[in-house]
């Protein structure tokens, strides 16, 4: 399929190529070339989307990003030069590339308002944050974005009609230490990014945001974060005890309703075809977004398998760019 719509497409700074390198020497097998990927904006990546047909795709900083940086003034000064410098490398190729914003999440007026400075000054698409907040003075807190105090950011985003990607992030502090710290090898994608991811949207869901915000619109990548497998369950447990216990005091809804009304979910580094007929079902197709996760996965495992799967044209074209499009008010690729 041409024209494909991708959204969860990492970069970095070009001056953090040895954090970079760090980064990846736990994830990829071949550290350099994905430094060389991931701090490109240029031809490399623009030659894969000519290559596997992606027509547009939506940068975001790499994980763990400003989401690591536990000073919050180090946080906020990352965050711009970070958008800055974003801006200025999609100038003039806006016809193939968006962004979405990076943000330091220590402050809730603070990111709203860096989130506006870059939709209306850059055209930004929305923003992306590696899960919790680091905080703290050694760097061992974590901040969830599901208490009132949050409430100003995602007002902000639903005044400027603009979505945000959770997405996830390695452990740390006590989280890590308490959890993880034994288990290393299921840091990352095996584990600990699908429960860091769903932990903190089924706060938001059961601290009521999307209550309080009913327009919000919040993306998550890996084809759900384990969440739509399991949703008759979790439907089974709010709707059936916990709403009984007390849970309806703050959760009018039904986790199916946020699925429709408010949760998009993304095809990002996973290509499974079972699963994808899984949130079919679960979610539906209106729901789901074509993403490669990029340079963790490449564009032609994640094209390969989109292009090929077996979807009736109607929501191969929804999923592919058509739902896109219309969230991210796209013109035609
Ligand atoms: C990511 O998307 O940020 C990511 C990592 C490490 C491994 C896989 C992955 O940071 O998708």
């Amino acid at each position: 399929m041409l024209g494909k719509i991708a959204l969860e497409e990492a970069f970095a700074l070009p001056r953090k190529q040895k954090e970079t390198e760090a980064w990846a020497s736990l994830f990829a097998i071949d550290g350099k070339k994905h430094a060389r990927e991931i701090t490109d904006i240029d031809d490399i990546r623009t030659g894969y989307m000519n290559q596997y047909g992606v027509g547009y795709q939506i940068l975001s900083y790499t994980a763990p990003g400003v989401q690591d940086i536990y000073d919050s003034k180090e946080a906020q000064a990352l965050a711009k030069e970070i958008n800055d410098y974003a801006a200025e490398k999609i100038k003039g190729r806006e016809d193939r590339y968006g962004c979405f914003a990076a943000l330091s999440m220590h402050n809730p007026a603070e990111a709203a308002a860096e989130l506006e400075r870059c939709v209306t000054q850059y055209g930004f698409k929305g923003a992306l944050v590696n899960d919790t907040q680091r905080s703290g003075p050694y760097g061992n807190l974590n901040i969830f974005y599901d208490d009132p105090s949050w409430d100003i950011f995602w007002a902000t985003c639903t005044r400027l009609d603009v979505p945000v990607y959770l997405h996830p992030r390695n452990p740390t502090g006590s989280i890590h230490d308490q959890l993880w710290k034994d288990r290393k090898w299921l840091i990352g994608p095996p584990l600990s990014f699908a429960q860091g991811v769903s932990l903190h949207l089924l706060g938001m869901v059961t601290n009521g945001v999307f209550d309080r915000h009913p327009k919000l619109q919040l993306i998550i990548g890996h084809l759900g974060e384990h969440l739509p497998p399991d949703l008759w369950r979790i439907n089974h447990w709010f709707e059936d005890i916990k709403k009984p216990l007390g849970l309806s005091a703050t959760c009018k809804k039904s986790i199916r309703d946020y699925f429709a009304e408010n949760i998009w979910i993304t095809t990002s580094g996973n290509f499974s075809s079972p699963l994808l007929q899984l949130c079919m079902t679960e979610v539906g197709a209106d729901r789901i977004l074509f993403s490669v996760d990029y340079p963790f996965e490449s564009f032609g495992d994640a094209c390969g398998w989109f292009d090929a799967v077996e979807l009736n044209r109607i929501d191969k074209l929804k999923i592919g760019r058509e739902n896109a499009r219309k969230l991210f008010k796209l013109g035609g690729f």
